[in-house]
């Protein structure tokens, strides 16, 4: 009996762990055409990944999530899949992919994949089938006749049905000569958006969910939710409105943020397929034992990202929050930090998890956005804050932008402007560089004699991961010890709190009673601050430095106390306190109290006598 008893404590506590995995996982974000090229095309692919997996579970990650890895012609670097249930042959096989799970699993390491609802690739057989509207998928894309117009000359000619804006830039509208019909795309013209307003596509899609949670997956990062709806024209007088002008100076027609996207972004609708996406996963949850993420990618407004979360009978996703890459600069001071982390917890609802973006692959590196000396700061804030992690490969050992040539560019976004000269203003190319394993050729990514898909950016010789495993000290050796010291409970489940100290002073703590404390401390400044944390009552004096970052003179193993900590300019350092004990502070009140109470009764005493 008691056997069992203890058998089934241990079972719970299993499950347990298993359900709640997500809510502090540190996840990897793999951009895998660029992680590593096993079979020496130039190209990243599966294999690559799972050859690199023992040093993704050394580091300590709990997930991966890939980027899209199915079947895709690559006019915009497989966002554009054709076959949402085949891994595209440059990545590998089904086998490949099956292994790269089983892999995983053994290692401890959860795999999350990309799933890009909004639209397919306009070489999927859906979009065949629609074109020659065969039933059900003649409505699963959104089609328009176009609008008649007259030019000067009085000429009939038809337009678009809607002056709307790709993101990609120009018209969001492709006729289809097979189809005698426009089709709308909200990104490149090889995307077409997917009608959510069909049955059928709503179907499919949780259809294609199950596939991929069949094959083991522990969930996924939804692409451009925000995109799914349009304004349906049945409320419009049967045509799609026309969006207003941004009034933003300085951009013509073709520019995206020249409208306003009151018609084609964060529509309500959005919301409950967002919902019955989580009911699907949840699906899993019994039969497979963990709990599956859902995380949403959705530029928005915060009371928007919020409804993503879900409401009060409906589950919903982990919105993305991009505020660290947003609206945090270079110039961010400790003030600016702190309010913005602030500001998140405060929308967040109770009960939800926080989650923490430094980097993906949209957006300029780390050390390029915010500088390199504050590399190890924005990756230690990510780390220790409460909730999610999301580390884009490379940020770990502070990986820069390279410089890709115009006629070496890829990124659609970029080759859209037409211009060879102020092209690298929009595109995404240089922060997807292959990764910089050693300093062999091609950075240890390719053993290809020709070239890699993009160059590999040209400080690979001296910034790299082996150089950086083999130096006394380095951003992954901080990357690496922060995300050790990620697993004690006071990280994980300690109360937060944000102090700037000054305009370049931030500290954030996180305290459990019972346990010790851990506090990281930033100086954003170039000159050294000695910081005063006796403010912070609930924190034990005797402090020891357990990460230490490139640019702190406070080594790994020193001990300070908490009335003077001694930072050194851009140094990031994450200490431990002695074990927090809410009972000190508890047993000196209640002796202050009772000695009130003894000196009440002698004056009682005293003045009835
Ligand atoms: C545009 O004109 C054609 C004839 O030229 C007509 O068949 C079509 O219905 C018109 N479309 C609209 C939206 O008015
Ligand atoms: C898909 O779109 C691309 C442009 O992005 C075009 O070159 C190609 O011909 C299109 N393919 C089909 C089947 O429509
Ligand atoms: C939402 O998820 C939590 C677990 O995370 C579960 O306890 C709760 O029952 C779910 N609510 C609904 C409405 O499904
Ligand atoms: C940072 O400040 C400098 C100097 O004041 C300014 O030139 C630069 O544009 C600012 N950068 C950002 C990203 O705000
Ligand atoms: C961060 C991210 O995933 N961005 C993607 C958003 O969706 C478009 C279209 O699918 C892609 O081009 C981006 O890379
Ligand atoms: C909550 C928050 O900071 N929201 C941000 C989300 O991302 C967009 C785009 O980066 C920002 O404009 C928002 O401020
Ligand atoms: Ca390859
Ligand atoms: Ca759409």
């Amino acid at each position: 009996m008691r056997v069992l008893i203890l058998l089934l404590a241990v079972a719970a506590t299993a499950s347990v762990s298993d359900l709640d995995w997500w809510k502090t996982a540190l996840i990897y974000q793999i951009y895998p055409r660029s992680f590593k090229d096993s079979n020496a095309d130039g190209i990243g692919d599966l294999n690559g990944i799972t050859e690199k997996l023992p040093y993704l579970a050394e580091t300590g990650v709990d997930a991966i999530w890939m980027s899209p890895i199915y079947k895709s012609p690559m006019y915009d670097a497989g966002y554009d899949i054709t076959d949402y249930r085949q891994i595209q042959d440059e990545y590998g096989t089904m086998a490949d992919f099956e292994k790269l799970v089983s892999v995983s699993k053994s290692l401890g390491i959860r795999v999350v994949l990309d799933f890009v609802p909004n639209h397919t690739g306009n070489e999927s057989e859906w979009f065949s089938k629609s074109i020659a509207r065969e039933a059900p998928y003649t409505d699963y894309y959104v089609w328009s006749d176009g609008l008649n117009a007259t030019d000067e000359n009085g000429t009939v000619y038809t337009k678009p049905p809607s002056n709307w804006v790709s993101n990609f830039r120009k018209s969001a509208w492709e006729f289809h000569e097979g189809r005698g019909q426009y089709y709308l795309h909200q990104f490149v013209i090889g995307q077409p958006d997917l009608n959510y307003r069909s049955d059928s596509v709503q179907a499919a899609m949780k259809d294609v969910l199950r596939f991929w949670l069949d094959k083991g997956v522990s969930g996924f990062r939804v692409d451009a939710v925000n995109k799914l709806y349009e304004a349906d024209p049945s409320k419009y007088g049967g045509v799609y409105p026309d969006e207003p002008l941004s009034g933003i100076a300085g951009l013509g027609p073709d520019d995206y943020e020249y409208l306003r996207h009151i018609y084609t972004e964060n529509l309500d609708e959005t919301y409950d397929v967002v919902y019955n996406w989580r009911d699907v996963l949840d699906e899993y949850i019994n039969s497979q034992g963990e709990y599956k993420i859902l995380m949403t990618e959705a530029y928005a407004d915060l009371q928007l990202m919020i409804k993503y979360y879900g409401t009060k009978t409906r589950n919903g996703s982990i919105p993305f929050n991009f505020s660290f890459l947003g609206d945090i600069t270079k110039n961010s001071t400790a003030w600016e930090i702190k309010t913005v982390i602030d500001k998140w917890m405060t929308y967040m609802p109770s009960g939800k998890v926080a989650n923490w973006v430094n980097g993906n692959h949209d957006q300029s590196r780390l050390a390029n956005r915010q500088g390199e000396d504050r590399v190890d700061a924005m990756n230690m804030l990510a780390l220790i804050l409460p909730g999610v992690a999301i580390t884009y490969q490379g940020e770990e050992i502070g990986m820069t932008d390279g410089y890709v040539s115009w006629n070496d560019t890829q990124d659609p976004q970029a080759c859209n402007t037409d211009d060879p000269i102020n092209y690298y203003k929009k595109s995404r190319d240089p922060n997807r560089t292959p990764y910089h394993w050693d300093s062999s050729a091609n950075a240890g990514f390719s053993n290809t004699t020709g070239a890699t898909w993009l160059p590999v950016a040209d400080n690979y010789r001296t910034l790299n991961l082996a150089a950086q495993m083999a130096a006394q000290k380095s951003h992954y050796h901080f990357y690496k010890d922060v995300v050790t010291n990620r697993k004690t409970p006071a990280i994980q489940e300690g109360d937060l709190d944000t102090r700037a100290l000054s305009e370049s002073l931030l500290v954030v703590t996180r305290l459990l009673p019972g346990e010790a404390g851990m506090l990281g401390v930033v100086n954003l400044g170039a000159d050294t601050q000695t910081v005063d944390l006796t403010s912070l009552k609930l924190l034990p004096a005797d402090l020891e430095v357990v990460a230490s970052g490139v640019d702190c003179t406070l080594e790994k193993g020193a001990t300070l106390t908490k009335s003077s900590v001694a930072v050194s300019g851009h140094c990031a350092v994450l200490l431990r306190s002695g074990v927090v004990s809410y009972s000190a502070a508890h047993a000196q009140r209640l002796a202050y109290h009772l000695l009130l109470l003894a000196l009440a009764c002698c004056i009682l005493s005293t003045t009835f006598i």
